[in-house]
């Protein structure tokens, strides 16, 4: 799959403002600073259409990019960081619980997780809270440029031990900085959406 032109459609903070043109959903779940808005750059090849900060906290909006109007990206909030006041952390859990029950048009979920670390007490209620949504979803490992070439297998077996022990997910390896994993990506979510 090649995407073609991709474009910002809007910023939503509220379901009415969901784009209600029936198009399916592909949406990014993850902790906040994970890279959740880079994955989307790199999977178009922009640098810049979804904002991305080294700062954590940068989306703060469930923002809807349209694919060659054949898919929405949807960018949320990540959850869990620890500068927001708790009262904000809140709003952000309830903006994404909400996106995920009320959008009608969610075909995958994306959920990523940092290939270095152990995952959170956070990712793991948001694993569950995945899994009892019944939607398809797809574990992404990013920042794989961050360990060893020779590492990635071995630690990707070992999340999904520890997140889907039941080994009924696919599992896959990112990097935004390298670019390198982004064939089997994008093949992998044309055949899970399109069937093809
Ligand atoms: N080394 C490395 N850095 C990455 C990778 N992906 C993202 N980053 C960096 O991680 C930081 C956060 O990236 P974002 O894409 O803004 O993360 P996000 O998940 O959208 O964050 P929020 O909007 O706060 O939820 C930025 O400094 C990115 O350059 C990657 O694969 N490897
Ligand atoms: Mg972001």
């Amino acid at each position: 799959m090649i995407i073609k032109n991709p474009e910002f459609k809007i910023s939503a903070v509220s379901p009415k403002q969901y784009p209600q043109d029936g198009l399916p959903q592909i949406v990014l779940v993850g902790k906040s600073n994970v890279g959740k808005s880079s994955f989307i750059n790199t999977l178009v090849n922009r640098k810049n259409l979804a904002r991305t900060s080294s700062e954590p906290g940068k989306t703060r909006q469930i923002n809807f990019y349209n694919m060659d109007n054949k898919f929405y990206f949807v960018d949320l909030p990540g959850y869990g960081y620890s500068k927001m006041s708790k009262q904000e952390q809140e709003k952000v859990g309830h903006f994404i619980e909400e996106y995920l029950q009320k959008s009608k048009n969610i075909c995958l979920i994306i959920f990523l997780i940092d290939i270095r670390h152990t995952p959170t007490e956070n990712d793991k209620l948001m694993y569950d809270y995945i899994f009892k949504t019944n939607l398809p979803c797809i574990v992404i490992a990013n920042k794989a440029d961050k360990i060893a070439i020779t590492k990635v297998d071995s630690q990707i077996k070992n999340l999904q031990e520890i997140l889907n022990p039941l080994k009924d997910l696919i599992f896959l390896p990112f990097s935004s900085e390298r670019k390198i994993y982004t064939k089997s990506v994008l093949e992998t979510i044309e055949n899970i959406v399109f069937n093809n």
